[in-house]
């Protein structure tokens, strides 16, 4: 055997080595990247629980007929912002659910006007629907903290640009309801309020 043939076979051994150490790896890099994701699940679901526990003593401390005031017919009451908030939660409750049983559930969207003016929110009690508000995200806090990490590129079609991964589904949740908080704690006119705008 001559000096080449000796370095052909010690390539072949060590592209073998390095194809085995290539599968080690990226197992172990599977693994990592379920930690990592689970990790971040677990970090949004307790910026939930911070964003909620926060905001319900300030809720609570809002007056019922400040919470009812409606002075343009076009623009939500209080109670309808949070009203629309409980309608966010049960609508997103339902696609985190429904998105861990299937890769695509397809269009999942809601008429969100229809939503608010058909539930008839600002004859509710303004306690009662703070609390309604405040358990339901205890639970979505509960639910996203236990999502399986598998199932977090499966995806909805929410009428965004694209189809939005079930990640992105619990992420852009808490955006959207830090986003009409701040409207309920603003003192701003409310026909100045800004639209809700989606980050994709
Ligand atoms: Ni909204």
């Amino acid at each position: 055997m001559t000096w080449w043939q000796n370095s052909v076979k010690s390539e072949e051994y060590l592209l073998l080595i390095s194809f085995v150490f290539f599968i080690v790896l990226s197992d172990d890099f599977l693994h990592d990247r379920t930690f990592l994701t689970m990790q971040i699940m677990l970090a949004v679901a307790q910026h939930l629980r911070e964003t909620i526990d926060g905001a319900k003593p300030r809720l609570l401390s809002i007056a019922e007929s400040r919470a009812s005031e409606k002075p343009y017919p076009g623009k939500w009451s209080i109670k309808e912002i949070l009203g629309h908030l409980v309608d966010s939660a049960s609508n997103n409750h339902q696609r985190i659910v429904r998105m861990q049983e299937v890769a695509d559930i397809g269009a999942f969207s809601y008429a969100q006007m229809h939503w608010v003016s058909s539930q008839h929110y600002r004859s509710e009690q303004w306690n009662d629907l703070v609390n309604m508000w405040y358990f339901y995200n205890k639970h979505l806090a509960h639910i996203i903290e236990h999502i399986d990490p598998k199932s977090l590129t499966n995806v909805c079609d929410m009428d965004y640009l694209k189809p939005a991964t079930l990640q992105f589904v619990a992420e852009d949740y808490i955006r959207h309801l830090q986003h009409h908080l701040d409207q309920i704690f603003s003192d701003a006119d409310p026909r100045e309020r800004a639209k809700w705008m989606v980050v994709q």
